[in-house]
This record gives structure tokens, sequence and C-alpha cells, in this order.
């Protein structure tokens, strides 16, 4: 029986909303009491936890006198010293003001885009201070809801002028910083521009400084969009773009449910799980869920060990499917190559373009080969139920 407790070199991090948040929701009150943040840091201390991230406005609310924001800082210093618990990210509240309600750097007011961009910068400070080294930006407000109001290509435009202000700030500053754009489709606004992580690394691009910028995918934006998430965690991590990931669950078509890691979909969350420690992802594993409503705060300490301990799991069973002998003799089938091929694919050559076209290929014997994907599938299904 392998030990599933989470360790420092796990890097299980969560904000301080996660398992702070107090279990309302848009037909009901909280049914848990506020808790500051030295508590919070606290509770995820004893579970194990490595790291705690937070919104600027989840450590200091938004209009704390200047000896609250010190009294604030010194418990929560206090607290990361007693536990050991560092701050691997921030980021910035631009949603619950109802000064956001028409989005932040998006807004048609530039008074709006203003002051977000005057409160982020704030927030960059209050991270830095803290010792983040990444830095999140979720535009949860950035859309709209009639497309009468806003034109689609000047929202592109103020979002790419703001991450160029915040780039810019960062190397003025000096800070060791990175950038990481998380993607939602929708929610809390009807639809939310850049809606999947395929949309972020396309928008990097076209940044200034696209070095400084990467993505923050999140399980449950992705499943929301009906996309599969590993996939897009791929071609993230591919383009040298995966700086953060957000671990959660959700029913694909539902409202943002926020589950618990890998409580809806497992074998998605195994995929993704064998694919980040197959690359050797060295990030935050950032949970950024919360418990079910019906939780007090014993239940959230049984949803954040759980979060971590299905993640271990699901780690020790894709070092298991990497081990399996009959599961790697299939791959090594699948994947055969007798090198008959090589003289036709790789790199464009005009003398390869015409050999190629020379050739002769015999379809029919090709498309009758069984490709063994059932049992693949089914020998990955009795490790994940724990019957091989
Ligand atoms: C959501 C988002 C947020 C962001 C957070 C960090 O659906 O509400 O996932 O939790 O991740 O604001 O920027
Ligand atoms: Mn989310
Ligand atoms: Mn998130």
């Amino acid at each position: 029986m392998t030990d599933y407790s989470p360790k420092p070199e796990h890097r299980f991090t969560f904000g301080l909303w996660t398992v702070g948040n107090p279990g309302g929701d848009p037909f009901g009150y909280a049914t848990r009491e506020h808790k500051t943040p030295a508590e919070l840091v606290y509770l995820l201390g004893e579970v194990g936890a490595y790291g705690v991230n937070f919104h600027d406005n989840d450590l200091l609310p938004i209009d704390a006198s200047p000896a609250e924001v010190e009294a604030i800082k010194k418990e929560f210093s206090k607290a990361l010293a007693d536990t050991g618990l560092v701050v691997p990210m921030a980021t910035t509240d631009l949603f619950h003001e109802p000064i956001f309600k028409d989005g932040a750097f998006t807004s048609n007011d530039p008074k709006v885009r203003a002051y977000a961009i005057q409160k982020t910068l704030k927030a960059i400070d209050l991270g830095v201070e803290f010792g983040a080294k990444t830095y999140v930006f979720w535009g949860g407000r950035e859309g709209t809801e009639t497309d009468s109001s806003k034109s689609a290509i000047e929202a592109i435009k103020r979002n790419r002028e703001a991450m160029n202000f915040f780039c810019e700030y960062a190397l003025d500053k000096k800070y060791d910083l990175k950038f990481a754009l998380e993607a939602k489709p929708n929610e809390p606004r009807g639809d939310i521009y850049n809606p999947t992580t395929g949309h972020m690394l396309a928008f990097i691009a076209t940044l200034d400084h696209p070095e400084m910028v990467g993505v923050n995918p999140e399980v449950a934006h992705e499943h929301m969009a009906g996309i599969n998430f590993m996939h897009g965690v791929a071609q993230a991590w591919e383009a040298g773009k995966l700086f953060h990931i957000d671990l959660n669950d959700q029913y694909p078509g539902r409202y943002d449910q926020d589950l618990r890691f890998g409580s809806r979909d497992i074998k998605a969350a195994f995929y993704l799980v064998k694919f980040l420690e197959d690359v050797k992802y060295d990030g935050s594993r950032h949970f950024d869920a919360h418990a079910y409503r019906t939780e007090d705060f014993n239940g959230v300490k049984d949803f954040a060990r759980g979060c971590m301990r299905t993640y271990l799991i699901l780690k020790e069973k894709a070092a298991q499917f990497n081990a399996d002998k009959e599961i790697q003799a299939l791959l090594a089938e699948i994947n055969a190559d007798d090198g008959a091929m090589t003289p036709f694919l790789g790199k464009y050559s005009p003398e390869k373009a015409s050999a190629l076209k020379a050739e002769s290929f015999d379809r029919a014997a090709i498309s009758k080969r069984g490709l063994k994907y059932e049992r693949l599938d089914q020998l990955t299904i009795d490790i994940l139920t724990g019957t091989r």
C-alpha cells in the first residue's frame, strides 16, 4: 500500500478562495463561516498543502485601512512561517466589485479600464511581496451578454494593451514574475472572450513580450466547453506555455461546479495526471475547487485531502500503466516502424515529394489491421479500477 500523503515536492497548492469558500450559491446563502487568511493557512498546513495562492482581496479587503492592511499581512506572514507554506501564485479580483459589471480591461468605459489596470498593478506588488513567481489573469467579466454592446475586436485590443502594460511593468520593476492567462467559456458572463486555452495561446503570440506570458488551463473550464482538457494542456506544454494549472472537476453542460479533483471524470483525470507526470511538469498543482455546500470545515479538510489523494493515486496508476508489460507491448506494436516510409516522411524536399508521389499504397491491406485499442482501453480501466 503506497503512502498517499502529500509532500512539499508534490507542489500541491490551494487558493484562499477555495478552502475559504463559504458555500453560497446563486440560490442560497453561505453555509460556512468566514475564516481569516491566516486561519486558512493553518488549515492548509494541517492537510499537508505546499502553498497558498490569493486574489488581492482574499487577503486584503478592498477598503481596508493602512492599519488593517498591516495587521492582516503580519498575521498572514506568521501563519506562513508557522506552517512553512509558500505563496507561488497571486491574482487580481476583477470580478466581484460592481464597477466590473461590464468587464475590467475590456470595459467600454476608460475609467473602468484604468481602474482595473491600477488595481492589478497594486495586486502584482502584493503578490511579489509574498514571493509569488506566477501571476494569473482570469478575466471572468471580460465578455458580454449582448454583442450589441461591445466590439469583439476592440476587446482583443484592450486585453492586449493591458497585458503589454503589465509585462513592461514587471520588466521595469525587475520582478521575477511570469504571467499565466486562464480561459473560461462563460460564467459569470454569458460569453467570455478568449474562451479556451487554445484561444489564449493564439492571443499570447500577439503580445509584445510573449515569452513572459503562458497559460493557466483549468479542467472545469475546458469541460464546460465540452473539449478534451489534456489535449489543451499538451498543446500548451508543447508550446512551452504551461505556466500553471487549475485542477478540479466538472460535468460538461452544467453550471460551474468546481468539484473535487478527479471526482467526476476519473479517466480524464488519469490521463491528465499521467501527462503531467510523464512530461515532468514541475509547476504548482493548484486545486481551484471547493467543498460541497453540505460540508463544515471538517468536510473542507476532507475535500482538500481528497484532491491531493486522488492526484497521488492517479500518479501511482500512471506509473503502473507505464510499467505494465502487456500495455507496453501493445503500445510498441501500435507504434512499430520498420523504416520503410522514412524516405518519404519528415522535412520537405522536392525529391521526397516526387518519390512520394510515385509510391503506391495498398489502402485495403493497410486498413485491415486491427489496432487493439479496445484491449488497451480495457487494460487502462482494469488499472483504474484496481483489478489489475
Ligand atoms: C473561476 C476561476 C477562478 C480563477 C481565479 C484565479 O471559475 O472562478 O477558475 O477561480 O481561477 O480567479 O484567477
Ligand atoms: Mn473556475
Ligand atoms: Mn481557475
